[in-house]
């Protein structure tokens, strides 16, 4: 199973001219197409992209083992729900069985739905479910019934509303796919479309040329595995195929310490609006905004000081030019213009979480979820981000 890495890593070029497309791109892409158009006929209404779940790396092509990277689809989940009650039309691109809204209030280890309900013999005049032999009722428990009562509520909004269309993925492949699709589609709503990159994809994968056909046997000894690099599609999407979306992207890290210079990192590499820190075992009690901007005097994107000042988008591009060409670059004015370059943090925080509890909860009497205040904090900076073009 070992592979030779002497080849180049993949460009995201290379990577779609020779990495096939999933089954049922076509179809899934038509959806989002549609739904998206649909969405855009309505003045003002904004469209959000929210990618949630881990993606597999399959070691087969009939596939008995894969690679999977850890996300239940929590914060995926959870923020499409919030994104609904602020007004949003959501795309939810979800892991295949991964955390959905609104069911995963019900998730079958959390709270399980038949917990939820209790039988009422009925008389044989009622209208009722019938069972074997006797007629009984089937009732959500009176203690249950005020916490499902508004998820039930909002739940026939949005599907009365259409406001929200699922697709599914699994695979790394089936991704990236899906998302330059999407991203295709959506980069028409210019502003109006926000990107919350909340999936947890894999870094590493196997070119399809290198993936055993059958199951991979054990009696071999030991097995090695040489993967090659993901590309780096956020930059293209930046770049090129939504460069007026507001992009949101997560970072994960186990380090607290990593948190924010890997934040800053990866948005002086892709120059987009808004990057999510996040520490695996804090995440759902604390997240970290990390976005920049670049003062007046810096490159023209800036705006001034003060609240209305726009975010910067725009990596200076001294470093631009010193990323892509390795580091052939004038130090003194690289400088000059990074120290112009600032960066801003507000951590969210849900304090009463903060002692003791364990990180694995929702808010006490799961009443508090971080994403909600996640979710108001992005619809705030989206509108700026739509006010400023006008
Ligand atoms: C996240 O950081 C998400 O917040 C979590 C959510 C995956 C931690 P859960 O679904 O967990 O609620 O259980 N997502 C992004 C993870 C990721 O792959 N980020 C890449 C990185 O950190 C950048 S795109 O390098």
């Amino acid at each position: 199973m070992a592979t030779s890495s002497s080849s180049q890593p993949f460009s995201t070029e290379s990577y779609f001219q020779t990495q096939k497309p999933p089954a049922g791109l076509e179809e899934k892409s038509e959806k989002m197409r549609e739904f998206v158009e649909k969405w855009k006929a309505v003045d003002g209404k904004k469209v959000v992209l929210v990618t949630s779940g881990g993606t597999t790396v399959p070691l087969e092509s009939n596939t008995v083992r894969f690679l999977d990277n850890f996300s239940a689809g929590t914060r995926g989940a959870t923020s499409a729900e919030y994104f609904l009650s602020q007004g949003y039309a959501v795309i939810f691109l979800h892991r295949l069985h991964s955390l959905r809204p609104f069911s995963r209030h019900y998730s079958h280890s959390l709270n399980p739905f038949l917990d939820l309900l209790s039988i009422q013999d009925s008389s044989p005049t009622s209208s009722s479910a019938s069972g074997s032999g006797s007629s009984s009722t089937i009732n959500v428990s009176p203690e249950y019934t005020k916490t499902l009562l508004p998820i039930l509520k909002q739940y026939h909004e949005t599907i009365k509303l259409g406001s929200l269309l699922s697709i599914e993925f699994q695979t790394v492949n089936d991704y990236l796919w899906l998302l330059k699709s999407v991203t295709e589609s959506m980069s028409s709503l210019n502003r109006y479309g926000m990107f919350y990159l909340a999936a947890a994809v894999s870094d590493f994968f196997l070119p399809e040329e290198k993936v055993a056909e059958h199951k991979i046997q054990s009696n071999k000894g030991t097995l090695s595995l040489e993967m090659d690099q993901v590309p780096k599609v956020l930059k293209p999407l930046v770049q090129e195929w939504t460069p007026e979306g507001y992009i949101v992207s997560f970072k994960l890290e186990t380090d607290q310490a990593l948190l924010i210079p890997k934040s800053r990192a990866a948005l002086s590499r892709y120059g987009h609006q808004l990057v999510i820190g996040n520490d695996l075992h804090r995440r759902k009690f604390e997240v970290v905004f990390v976005e920049r901007y670049l003062d007046q005097s810096s490159n023209g994107n800036g705006k001034g000081k003060g609240d209305d000042r726009l975010k910067g988008t725009i990596t200076p591009p001294i470093i631009e030019s010193a990323q892509q060409n390795g580091s052939d670059v004038d130090l003194n004015s690289a400088n000059a213009q990074l120290k112009k370059e600032e960066y801003k943090e507000t951590w969210l925080r849900l304090d009463q979480l903060k002692n003791g509890d364990t990180a694995n909860g929702k808010g006490k009497n799961g009443e508090v979820e971080i994403e909600e205040l996640i979710i108001k904090e992005l619809v705030d900076r989206h509108q700026r981000w739509i006010d400023a073009k006008q």
